[in-house]
């Protein structure tokens, strides 16, 4: 009897199991052999019949067979890094956010096909399975998402780059929306097993926290201070496997989480306080219950400071123990590891490397200092003022007290070397210090960062010209070689490949599959921009995708949605920088218009948000309320029922945001200028042939130079426009109001309650900050010409074929895009390594 999954006789299949019992020799991507091991893990790791049609069950044997592979292939990767010599790059992050694994998996073992048929035999839909799997939530948005798609580069390109984070037990919390306001559940993203992560007991670390400095002398009287009363917290490495593109290399990322040290705990239990030996182990597992969501006040929680120092001291002991492991002193450290810090989150790493090869590596200060300063390299993600870090020296002295002694040194030898270049400048000392003066002094991490790396880059063209320009000046001035630009990129296997599976097989199939590892073959597109036929697929597969999109919403926000409308999409986390009021104020004008009489609809538009706005930012989560009300009257008005619709989905996430973007026509890209440092949803969606509106903004800038002027639909006041009104203080919302009648509708709808029938007031304080000149970010100035770029936006939608080819464009021009471009360019420039190919 033949079986039907294997296409093997029975008697086969059951002799291949007891193989597999015995030696899993299962490492091979025939269908048969996933077959086998998914059976043997339903029933050796999950205790389950093979026949189990669960599909949680069957997720976690897919997942558990992925990782057989996976650990192998590890092993067989380091041995490679090992012959070569490898150097090895380490990339420091607060945030992963790197969603679901299996689909990313299996397309990078090759596998997808495979696996789809093995599920499609026991008539199970592969994507009913990948639904089972959690969000790793790992992140807030752009920058931890950025540092996902950077590791799936460098395993891809095999660069031996691996992540340290942190194993945080909730992750960003889940969004759910209560009469249009956003309700904050926690994301217990662990609690049905992860399969995927491997927990090293065995490679744990001890890091010292609080306690105290005393001052001694050592034998020849020079000063040794002693850091004493410490306590322990025990960081436990958490290792998840990233498989690179064809599976020849897999990296992995390691996050830690925090427990107690048995030996501390044993100690108060001999001492027979049983109640308080379980405080402290409740109290050090604390560290990493949860992510904190980006707030807007500064809120200087201890919690937040313990997170980042255990994040350094863990990662910094693991890469000092892997590199003693073939080196008998320091000299060769900066030849053999690059770090990178993540933003600033990371950069006690500055003070924490000099510990430890001062403190317990003895080193002389000067050749620590060089080591230090030659390994670390930093990445700004944001000039916003409010979210540049600054930590209290009281809370620094409590917490790492030896760890502010070495600052307060790093920045007395620092404002020496500035002392010496800009005599009796008491200016730019007290600009430039590591420390902030006043009456709570604060320790500014990111010019600890800057003065402690090699390197220091923006993520945009536009954004590392500012940081040179305005808020780094001084640095720049001290140090114009240390700033480099490097423009962000998004992973195309995911973005693509997995998100916009009939996209990317059209692709292949037009012009070949080597877009996969080399996004610039996209190019090869460009003739096919107005060929009819190509159109016409790739017209077909948008309208799939939005049928779909459709589905999603109907079943999360019920609404109904018309697939043949314009979906136009403003998805990212919700904050006043990136005028998510700005759009809602075109859709009210358009609404308002019509209902008026003043526009005959032409083209029926679904208006697509998500997003989160952080628990304790009032304007952000009005925002969330007044798109629900907008959504309110606008969608029950039949007037405009076949115009205009608006949809809020909650939630949004990696997932979510890998079944928007595919189906989006228009993408909202309208942040103040200067105020983005890049985006990266930006870039998904030229990938996936949306076309955008979008501002000078960020990577907005170099999308424009890479498309053309006439594939994109730039709006809005420039940068250095808007730098100059602000230094001018010249800008009067009041002024806009009175001469713009376009304005003045809008703005008096959230006078009169138009949103807000039955709670009059509600949106009022929208008008009274326009009438109080109060407009930080920038929307009336933009206004105008946002709604023009938008009447022209609507013009060219209904020619269908320029559209088309204006989409076709965007896929074919978005090359420079790819995080493999990124990656490389963090290679050569600050990394000074090469990728370690097989063979
Ligand atoms: C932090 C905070 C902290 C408190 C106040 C509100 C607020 C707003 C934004 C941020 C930014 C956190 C860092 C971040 O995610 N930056 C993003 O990094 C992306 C990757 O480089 C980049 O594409 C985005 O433009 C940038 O916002």
């Amino acid at each position: 009897m033949i079986d039907k999954f294997t296409d093997r006789p029975h008697n086969v299949l059951n002799n291949t199991l007891q193989d597999l019992l015995m030696k899993p020799d299962y490492l091979q991507s025939s269908k048969s052999s996933l077959k086998a091991s998914m059976d043997y893990h339903l029933r050796c790791s999950l205790c389950k019949e093979a026949s189990s049609k669960e599909c949680r069950d069957l997720f976690l044997a897919t997942a558990f067979s992925l990782r057989d592979q996976m650990t192998e292939k590890i092993l067989e990767t380091e041995r490679r890094y090992q012959q070569a010599k490898a150097k090895r790059v380490y990339y420091l992050s607060m945030e992963f956010l790197i969603g679901r694994l299996l689909g990313d998996a299996l397309h990078n073992l090759g596998l997808i096909d495979v696996c789809r048929n093995v599920l499609a035999d026991a008539g199970i839909d592969i994507e009913e399975v990948q639904e089972q799997e959690n969000d790793a939530g790992l992140g807030n948005g752009g920058l931890g998402r950025l540092a996902a798609c950077f590791l799936d580069s460098m395993a891809t390109l095999s660069i031996a780059g691996f992540g340290y984070g942190i194993h945080y037990e909730y992750g960003l919390f889940k969004q759910e929306i209560d009469n249009g306001y956003q309700k904050e559940k926690p994301d217990n993203w662990l609690a049905e097993f992860n399969p995927w992560e491997i927990k090293r007991t065995d490679e744990k670390c001890i890091v010292p926290i609080y306690g105290r400095i005393e001052h001694f002398q050592d034998r020849a009287g020079d000063y040794n201070p002693m850091w004493l009363d410490w306590k322990v917290i025990m960081g436990i490495p958490f290792d998840t496997p990233v498989v690179g593109y064809g599976g020849k290399t897999v990296n992995w990322l390691r996050l830690y989480g925090a427990g107690s040290s048995t030996d501390f705990d044993i100690q108060i239990f001999n001492e027979g306080d049983y109640f308080r030996a379980v405080e402290q182990k409740v109290a050090s597992e604390t560290i990493t219950k949860m992510l904190y969501p980006l707030d807007t006040l500064k809120s200087g929680k201890e919690l937040r400071l313990v997170q980042e120092y255990f994040l350094v001291a863990c990662s910094l002991r693991d890469i000092v123990r892997r590199y003693l492991k073939d080196h008998e002193n320091f000299d060769r450290f900066p030849h053999a590891v690059a770090i990178q810090m993540n933003d600033t989150h990371p950069s006690l790493a500055v003070a924490e490397l000099m510990r430890l090869l001062v403190d317990e590596y003895a080193l002389p200060w000067d050749h620590a200092w060089e080591l230090t300063q030659k390994t670390l390299a930093y990445t700004n993600h944001t000039i916003l003022s409010e979210a540049l870090e600054k930590w209290p020296v009281s809370l620094l002295e409590q917490v790492i007290p030896r760890h502010l002694q070495i600052i307060y040194e790093i920045n007395a030898r620092f404002l020496q070397k500035v002392t010496y270049l800009h005599p009796g400048n008491v200016d730019l000392l007290r600009r430039m210090s590591l420390i902030e003066e006043g009456e709570n002094k604060q320790v500014r991490m990111a010019h600890l960062a800057m003065v402690g790396s090699h390197s220091i880059n923006g993520v945009s063209a536009l954004h590392t010209d500012i940081l040179k320009k305005n808020n780094f000046a001084d640095f720049h001035a001290m140090w114009p070689d240390r700033f480099v630009n490097i423009t962000n990129g998004i992973t195309q296997r995911r973005w693509l490949l997995k998100a916009n599976p009939q996209l990317a097989q059209l692709i292949s199939k037009t012009i070949g599959d080597a877009w996969i590892t080399d996004l610039s073959q996209l190019k090869r597109l460009e003739p096919y921009a107005d060929e009819p036929a190509f159109q016409k697929e790739f017209r077909k597969i948008k309208l799939a995708n939005k049928e779909r999109l459709g589905g999603t919403i109907s079943r999360t926000a019920w609404i109904t949605v018309n697939p043949e409308s314009l979906f136009d999409v403003h998805v990212k986390r919700i904050h006043e920088y990136k005028r998510q009021l700005l759009k809602v104020m075109h859709i009210i004008y358009e609404y308002l218009r019509i209902i008026r009489g003043e526009k005959k609809h032409t083209v029926a538009r679904t208006f697509i948000f998500a997003g989160k706005a952080a628990p304790g930012y009032w304007v952000a989560k009005q925002m969330i309320k007044l798109i629900h009300n907008v959504g309110q009257v606008i969608n029950s008005d039949k007037r405009v029922q076949d115009a205009l619709k608006i949809v809020f989905l909650p939630d949004y996430r990696v997932s979510l945001a890998e079944k928007i973007i595919p189906a989006a026509d228009l993408s909202e890209q309208i942040s103040m200028a200067g105020t983005e440092a890049s985006g990266t949803g930006n870039m998904k969606f030229m990938l996936n042939g949306a076309l955008t509106a979008g501002t000078l903004d960020g990577a907005n800038v170099e999308m424009l130079e890479e498309v053309g002027a006439e594939n994109i639909f730039i709006f809005g006041l420039k940068a250095e426009e808007i730098a100059e009104m602000e230094r001018k203080s010249s800008y009067r919302p009041t002024e806009y109001y009175h001469r713009h009648p376009e304005i003045r509708l809008v703005i008096d709808a959230f006078r009169d309650n138009v949103f807000s029938p039955s709670e009059p007031g509600l949106f009022q304080w929208i008008y009274h900050r326009f009438m109080n000149e109060e407009d930080y970010y920038f929307h009336l100035p933009d206004f105008i010409s946002y709604i023009r770029v938008q009447e022209k936006i609507e013009k060219e939608y209904r020619n269908t074929a320029s559209w088309t080819k204006k989409a076709i464009l965007n896929i074919a021009r978005s090359g420079k895009f790819s995080s493999d471009r990124a990656v490389s360019e963090y290679a050569g420039l600050i990394w000074n390594t090469e990728s370690v190919k097989e063979g």
